[in-house]
């Protein structure tokens, strides 16, 4: 039983719970715990709700430059404490050090700096009717819930609070219960860069917390990540007191490689979309369509880079790129979906046995990359989201085809093409179901550009100015500038 314990962060500061209720976090690279987390109790649910709408009034009270200097002060605190925040981030997640230190902390500094950025830019319009007129306000929402998957923990709680508090709502945000700190240093990092008290409020726990946030009356949005059956109860309890809702979901995503593409690039991006972050990813293109013409080449070079270049073994040691899955029971989920793919016929081509592991890792949930070929679109590991390092190699010869069959399917999060035929890659790609596309790169996702889903991946968008549009609602004023005509 570990020592340390932490607690909810309420009102700009920790807050104990009554309960003494508290759940283990483990160190997915080792199976240890780590520390306790204490569940946020209804007394620490109707308090950070109390602080939040207080903290609401004081922060959408002062003007956007205001909001903008505090958040970019907050930027400045997540840049120099890159380092140790990737470290709790690898502890809490099992991902390579190499990975957080590049990409955790800086993609969620990279969205608040250009939501603080943007927020100032925030207008209304007018229009002249004759003798009267009107204008429009976009004013903020209020008191929003952001709900996280454990995945990205820090880097969701900041694509989340950036649009929300730069547009000057106040957050309460709820981290997965796989992987909790992140955000709590986060809330630390708020404070001290002068968001004021309740603004960011930081509440623990699993399911039950997440249905506490999505039902309070008192809360105006909801933006949720995680699974799509997850998304659906999100919606569907929001729903009860018509919240507005952002849900950034799950996918089973196409990338699609034409007999013309650059093998070593498209190799790269096969290889990111199914192996990055050990394949914990929701907008992995894991339905990998080659053309005929050159799967043998394609498969000869994946197999090759595979053996040499990707590094299993302690998260925290720099050479690692490749580390544990989340818990022994998501490993448990993966290994049925390479089970059901051996059973109904898929050739593996590699991930059959595991590398040696240092010592303390080897109670950890260590998979190793895996890839399938000659799989079918009927497949199991060919239609499920499987979140974890499993490819699936698929056969192609023609474009309608291809596109046909890469859009059957009930997720509609991500897709990628690679060709050298321009006009092929933008014809196919206008074409697919997705709302993130990438052709000849895969998984860029800077905060300029807005990401969501299609059908069953999601609703609304994170990061971009569209996003702005989800954090404000559009008030018009009509001026009466002259006696009111009326029948009565
Ligand atoms: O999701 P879960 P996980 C997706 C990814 C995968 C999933 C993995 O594709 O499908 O997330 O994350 C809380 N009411 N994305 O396993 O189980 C729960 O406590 C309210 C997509 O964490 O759905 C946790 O905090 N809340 C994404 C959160 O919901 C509930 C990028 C998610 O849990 C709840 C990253 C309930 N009934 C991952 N039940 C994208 N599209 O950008 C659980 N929770």
């Amino acid at each position: 039983m570990s020592h340390l314990c932490y607690k909810n962060y309420v009102n700009g500061r920790f807050m104990a719970n009554t309960t003494g209720e508290t759940f283990s976090v483990v160190n997915p690279a080792t199976g240890k715990e780590i520390y306790q987390m204490e569940t946020a109790d209804n007394t620490v649910l109707a308090a950070a709700v109390k602080s939040a709408r207080q903290g609401f009034k004081v922060w959408s009270a002062m003007d956007a430059v205001q909001r903008s200097r505090i958040l970019m002060a907050a930027v400045v605190l997540l840049r120099e404490r890159n380092h140790e925040l990737a470290c709790i981030e690898v502890r809490d997640t099992g991902k390579p050090l190499q990975e957080a230190a590049a990409v955790d902390v800086v993609s969620g500094a990279d969205v608040i700096e250009f939501f603080a950025g943007a927020a100032p830019g925030i207008e209304g319009s007018q229009q002249d009717l004759g003798r009267d007129f009107y204008y429009t306000r976009r004013e903020p929402l209020g008191v929003c819930a952001g709900i996280g998957a454990w995945n990205y923990p820090l880097q969701i709680a900041c694509w989340k609070s950036g649009p929300a508090l730069a547009c000057g709502n106040s957050m309460i945000f709820k981290p997965s219960e796989e992987t909790p700190l992140g955000a709590l240093k986060l809330a630390q990092i708020f404070t001290e860069a002068g968001v004021p008290d309740g603004v960011f409020n930081v509440v623990q726990g699993a399911a039950r917390v997440g249905q506490w946030l999505t039902g309070h009356p008192g809360i105006e949005k909801i933006s949720f990540t995680g699974e799509v059956g997850t998304g659906k109860k999100v919606m569907a309890r929001a729903a009860s007191t018509l919240k507005d809702v952002t849900m950034e979901l799950g996918g089973k995503s196409p990338l699609i490689i034409f007999e013309d593409a650059d093998l070593d690039q498209a190799v790269s991006a096969a290889m990111l979309g199914n192996f990055y972050t050990q394949g914990e990813v929701c907008t992995n293109g894991t339905r990998v369509f080659v053309h005929e013409q050159v799967k043998i080449a394609f498969l000869e070079k994946l197999l090759g880079r595979i053996q040499a270049n990707i590094k299993m073994g302690d998260p925290m040691d720099p050479e690692t790129n490749f580390g544990a899955l989340i818990s022994e029971a998501h490993k448990v989920k993966v290994l049925s979906y390479i089970e059901s793919a051996r059973t109904e016929g898929a050739i593996q081509l590699c991930g059959q046995t595991c590398p040696d592991l240092p010592l303390e890792n080897q109670g950890g949930f260590f998979l190793p990359p895996t890839v399938f070929t000659d799989c079918t679109d009927g497949m199991t590991l060919v239609k499920e989201e499987i979140f974890g390092p499993v490819m699936a190699v698929l056969d192609f010869n023609d474009e309608v085809s291809v596109i046909q069959r890469a859009n059957n399917t009930p997720f509609g999060l991500a897709a990628g093409v690679f060709t050298n035929d321009i006009q092929r890659a933008h014809r196919v790609i206008h074409q697919l179901a997705a709302g993130i596309c990438w052709i000849n790169a895969y998984g860029n996702s800077p905060a300029q550009m807005p990401v969501g889903g299609y059908k069953n991946s999601g609703i609304g968008r994170e990061n971009g100015l569209e996003t702005l549009r989800h954090y404000t609602q559009v008030k018009s004023v009509y001026m009466g500038m002259g006696p009111l005509e009326s029948p009565f």
